[in-house]
């Protein structure tokens, strides 16, 4: 492994306004996802569902890498092509969730540590045969009375320095993800607030562990109001507070900054985005969504084989219009005029 690869890896993903695919869904989110348009999860319904959004023809030019979950990289597409040699075969780079889980943090009442490093180096040794090139692991800092605490902040970027310490060691590159919430009705100014806290503690944490900067990449969520606060901010507010706290506490040899959209809707995760990049920063700005990607395209699949060609439909186009907002190049009418060709 040499440091320039790592650097090569990232900058990949990255290159030509592309995002990242976060399907790394764990079996009981998965079941979520299935449970709201009445399927099954069962392993051939993942394996068939994942398969779908794999090869939908053109991805590559807007999805530049793929996280995908333990039981996903074990898994191959209808023509027997294993998941990761599918991807690298179209250029996309495929990814590994490696945490396990945020668990309830002992003593702290409604705050969470995120779990996963005891047998890392072996997996991550492991994922790397199987074809993963990055990896991510995700904290979760939750907003409420008298939280987070310092030392539920100070815990999760203690293990994140420590998955992405043994990830380079891997030859892997680490996404960190230090997500806070949207899902409390605070204001944004207090969402500003704990993720400047989070991020100083995080970007800490990785120079204490010798981490190096230039071999990651950082999944963070934008600077919101909660889903519950009367005062939502408007998309430039939203954007330039994202931007300005990005600055304040992000290194700019970064190489990417990739967000999650954390329950935003499909359109509102896109034009933040791109209003965001229409201020942008020393770092490409870009995506790394789950919901964000995939809701039109689940609801459109349904479970059933002759819907897959619709469900691909929407998934392209959500990676576009995401593609374009990365450029600063979205308009709300291009929503429409697909909304009208349906
Ligand atoms: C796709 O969902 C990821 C896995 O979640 P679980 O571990 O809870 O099953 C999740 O980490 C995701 O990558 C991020 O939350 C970003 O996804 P969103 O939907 O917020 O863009």
């Amino acid at each position: 492994m040499s440091w320039d690869e790592l650097y090569e890896t990232a900058r990949t993903i990255v290159a030509d306004d592309k995002g990242i695919l976060a399907a790394d869904e764990s079996t009981g989110t998965i079941k979520k996802r299935f449970d709201s348009i009445g399927v099954e999860s069962t392993e051939e319904n993942r394996r068939a569902y994942r398969n779908l959004l794999f090869t939908t023809a053109g991805m590559e030019e807007y999805i530049g890498g793929v996280i995908l979950y333990d039981e996903t990289i074990r898994q191959a597409a209808d023509d027997g092509t294993p998941f990761a040699e599918l991807l690298a075969s179209k250029g996309v780079v495929p990814g590994i969730k490696v945490d396990t889980g945020a668990k309830p943090f002992a003593l702290f009442p409604g705050e969470t540590v995120t779990e996963g490093l005891d047998g890392l180096r072996e997996r991550l040794e492991e994922y790397r045969e199987l074809g993963a090139r990055f990896a991510k692991w995700r904290a979760v800092i939750t907003i409420g009375n008298g939280i987070p605490t310092d030392a539920c902040i100070h815990a999760n970027a203690h293990a994140l320095a420590r998955y992405a310490a043994l990830c380079q060691e891997a030859g892997i590159v680490p996404i960190v993800e230090p997500e806070v919430l949207m899902d409390a009705d605070n204001s944004i100014e207090t969402c500003d607030e704990v993720t400047g806290r989070t991020l100083i503690a995080l970007y800490a944490a990785l120079y204490a562990f010798d981490v190096h900067l230039r071999g990651t990449l950082l999944k963070p969520n934008m600077v919101i109001a909660g889903k519950g606060s009367p005062s939502q901010a408007s998309t430039e507010q939203v954007a330039s507070m994202t931007v300005h706290n990005l600055k304040r506490h992000v290194p700019s040899l970064v190489p990417g900054i990739v967000f999650l959209s954390g329950g935003q809707s499909e359109v509102q995760a896109t034009e933040n985005l791109n209003a965001i990049n229409r201020i942008g920063g020393p770092w490409p700005l870009s995506y790394s969504y789950g919901r964000a990607l995939q809701a039109s395209a689940l609801t459109a699949w349904g479970g059933e084989a002759a819907n897959v060609e619709a469900a691909q439909a929407a998934f392209l186009h959500r990676a576009r219009m995401n593609s374009l907002a990365v450029a600063g190049q979205w308009e709300a009418s291009l929503e429409e005029q697909v909304a009208a060709s349906r």
